[in-house]
């Protein structure tokens, strides 16, 4: 019995799993560390937040080397199936099948390519997110799965209601994108409802499977993604927003009071972050291979 590679893992929880699936935000391998202890099955690697971690805008101010490197970083971390947010493909077709290949190499499930321009913008900042012409984009996405057929999940991803373009819209360019190869649709929405990625799940009636990222409309419960039939949600930032939360806490907290013992309770532990990282793992090897036999 072989054990189930990466794209099979996270093609069971996108395509095949008619359970309601969830991936969780990582944007370095301590992060993918943390989401696999507390029981998620795939991971999200999420280009806002590998972007704010390194210091830069989500505008591809990180290159794709650098994205394909921070996504090696995850992928070592766990055992579990990373799903790239890999943005438009960072350029035309050739960029985009360039950069699946990569990301492959280095042991991801699968990507998600979104029908923007280069350079992107966050989905959630600003009003200027010009969309990528259909045939285009759709070209981007069949030079990928020409190069990466079978072993990879394509997701596509569709910014339609994103940059003020109706339902009709968003449902034309989900046909194109499946006849394209796409394994399945990501919807994107802003809005503070899930209303408007509901109707499309209900006019788009699971051609393909359907991912949505309930950023904006969290309060909606799950419970109405599972009666959608929705597949997979994404939870997409928020480790890293936690992280800047704690580290802003902590930061002032220490400016102010020139001590640590305050705060002390409040972080994780050294035994924790030891534990987390297996050094349990590094003495056991060492008696093995430091000492004579
Ligand atoms: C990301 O996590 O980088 C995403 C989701 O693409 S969003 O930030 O909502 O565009
Ligand atoms: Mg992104």
């Amino acid at each position: 019995y072989a054990r189930p590679s990466p794209v099979e893992k996270l093609r069971d929880e996108i395509c095949s799993n008619s359970e309601l699936s969830f991936l969780m935000e990582a944007h370095d391998g301590l992060s993918a560390r943390i989401a696999e202890r507390a029981g998620f099955r795939g991971l999200w690697a999420s280009g806002l937040s590998i972007a704010s971690s390194l210091g830069f805008r989500d505008a591809n101010e990180a290159s794709w080397s650098q994205l394909v490197e921070s996504v090696e970083r995850i992928v070592d971390s766990t055992e579990l199936p990373v799903l790239v947010d890999g943005d438009g493909g960072f350029g035309n077709f050739n960029n985009a099948r360039l950069l699946a290949r990569k990301l492959r190499q280095a042991g991801a499930a699968g990507a998600s390519l979104e029908d923007s321009c280069f350079p992107k913008l966050n989905s959630l900042i600003g009003d200027r997110h010009p969309l990528a012409d259909i045939d285009e984009f759709s070209g981007r996405l069949r030079a990928v799965k020409d190069v990466v057929s079978e072993t990879f999940i394509l997701v596509a991803r569709i910014e339609a209601l994103i940059a003020g373009h109706g339902l009709n819209e968003a449902i034309v360019r989900a046909h194109a994108y499946a006849d394209a190869g796409a394994d399945a649709i990501l919807i994107h929405s802003r809005k503070s409802s899930a209303d408007e990625v509901l109707s499309f799940a209900s006019e788009w009636g699971n051609r393909l499977p359907v991912v949505i990222v309930p950023t904006t409309y969290y309060r909606t419960p799950v419970s109405a993604y599972r009666y959608a039939r929705i597949s997979t949600v994404v939870w997409a930032n928020h480790s890293m927003r936690a992280a800047a939360a704690a580290m802003r806490h902590v930061c002032d907290s220490i400016a102010a009071q020139q001590s640590v013992a305050s705060i002390e309770s409040h972080i994780a532990s050294l035994p924790e972050i030891f534990d987390l990282l297996r050094y349990d793992e590094l003495a056991e090897s060492e008696k093995r291979y430091l000492q004579p036999r």
